[in-house]
């Protein structure tokens, strides 16, 4: 399947390898890639292959490999050598709610100690 793109749309330029990112997971419908301006070390993106602008716009087939893809992600986090405490989901939409790049996608942010040098 060819996913659909939006030209001006930067994860659409990162889904097509136009640009480059770390991509930590990957299959037929999503991407899995390091944020450029992380909250702490691992925290990871999800988006759908297919440009949608935000969740409410997403088709329910790539939500439902979005959810997946999280689980998967997340769960590769807590046993890699991060060893994180605890995982944020977070999923901004629209400008009030500080959505910044119209592609959907979810923020998978690691949580460790504070004692341990992290936020
Ligand atoms: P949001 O505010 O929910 O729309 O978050 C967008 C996130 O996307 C933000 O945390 C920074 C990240 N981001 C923006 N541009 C790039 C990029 O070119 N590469 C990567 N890896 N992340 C990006």
């Amino acid at each position: 399947m060819k996913a659909q793109t939006s030209q001006d749309c930067i994860f659409c330029k990162i889904v097509n390898k136009e640009i480059s990112a770390p991509i930590v997971y990957e299959n037929e419908y999503v991407l899995a890639f390091l944020d450029l301006q992380p909250n702490s070390n691992g925290h990871t993106l999800v988006i759908p292959k297919k440009h949608f602008k935000d969740l409410s716009d997403t088709d329910d087939k790539y939500l439902e490999e979005v959810a997946k893809a999280k689980k998967i992600v997340a769960n590769h986090i807590l046993e890699s050598d991060l060893k994180p405490k605890g995982i944020n989901y977070v999923s901004n939409q629209g400008e009030e709610a500080y959505q910044a790049v119209f592609h959907y996608h979810e923020h998978i942010i690691p949580k460790y100690k504070k004692s341990e040098g992290y936020v």
